[in-house]
């Protein structure tokens, strides 16, 4: 019996790295279709080697967490990567990573790439914005694969973790990985071919070696909407309301208006920028409106 970590599902084979650092072609168990068990890219495994170096799942133990879009399982952190133009920074749908990522009780590190393609101006109103997510609670990177600035910080993060590298399709997530490994030469595609097709350059998920650390270079989020959470939890996503929300008068206050807000207060004074409100906002009435699932 040996135990691994699937690194990567292909076609039915699902490949086990191993502590002696080897990587095992295995296949599943028909029990698991039975059971509706699919191993996922992060699961730690236990399993059986049969003849000629392949082997076979016997078990999947147990997720620390999993996301459905991308499949993978057992996620330290998400480097959410955002560019700084081309496409342009949207602080909406990063607040929207954020809120997805929290609620799976992932630790967020904001990665925005592209920052030699910014002039003087362009450069000050990023910081601006890097600035507004240190302040609620975020590690924020401002790095460029092109001339390698800030990739060293990217490093630091990754080490001894598992981490998922998401983001928008043409961000930069496989350069930047390019950029930390050169010898991965993973595919790259410039703007205008996503813009044309609308589709991800990387299409599979995989667990990558950089540093001691696993990183998935995913095909990026396709499902950003928030099923699984309750609107008197959605301020525990927001790190600077959250802080606030204990000072609100009443429990359970949703920020909406009721009196004696501490967290409208704040937004009031300046001290939360009016946009990471106006998300807060946006998405809880998005929760309200949600159609129930059974
Ligand atoms: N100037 C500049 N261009 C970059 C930088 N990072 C990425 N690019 C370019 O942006 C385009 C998209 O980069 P990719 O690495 O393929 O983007 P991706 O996030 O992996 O995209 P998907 O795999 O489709 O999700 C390519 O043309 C890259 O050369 C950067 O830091 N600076
Ligand atoms: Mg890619
Ligand atoms: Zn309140």
């Amino acid at each position: 019996m040996h135990e691994g970590k699937i690194v990567k599902a292909l076609s039915g084979f699902y490949y086990v790295l191993t502590d002696q650092n080897e990587i095992i072609e295995c296949r599943g168990r028909g029990v698991f279709r039975k059971h509706k068990i699919t191993p996922l890219v992060g699961d730690y495994v236990v399993f059986q080697l049969e003849s000629g170096q392949k082997g076979y799942i016997l078990e999947v133990k147990e997720r620390k967490n999993m996301l459905i879009r991308p499949p993978i399982s057992n996620v330290d952190q998400a480097i959410l990567v955002f560019s700084a133009t081309e496409p342009d920074f949207s602080p909406s749908l990063l607040d929207r990573f954020l809120v997805l990522i929290e609620s799976n009780c992932i630790k967020p590190v904001i990665c925005i790439t592209k920052i030699d393609l910014l002039d003087e101006d362009e450069l000050a109103k990023i910081k601006r914005y890097a600035n507004d997510y240190e302040n609620a609670g975020y590690p924020v990177l401002l790095t460029s694969a092109e001339t390698g600035e800030g990739i060293e910080k990217v490093r630091e993060y990754l080490k001894g973790k598992t981490s998922v590298f998401a983001g928008q399709s043409g961000v930069g997530k496989s350069s930047m990985l390019n950029a930390l490994r050169p010898e991965l030469e993973l595919k790259t595609a410039d703007i205008s071919s996503h813009l044309g097709r609308g589709k991800h350059t990387t299409r599979h998920v995989e667990l990558i070696e950089i540093d001691g650390g696993l990183v998935a270079d995913t095909p990026g989020f396709s499902s950003l909407d928030f099923q699984s959470l309750n609107a008197e939890d959605l301020d525990s996503c927001f790190p600077e309301m959250a802080r606030l929300s204990n000072q609100c008068k009443f429990r359970g206050c949703l920020h909406m208006g009721e009196p004696q807000c501490a967290v409208k207060k704040a937004v009031e004074k300046g001290e939360i920028p009016q946009y990471r409100y106006d998300h807060y906002q946006l998405f809880l009435q998005e929760i309200k409106d949600r159609k129930p699932r059974y």
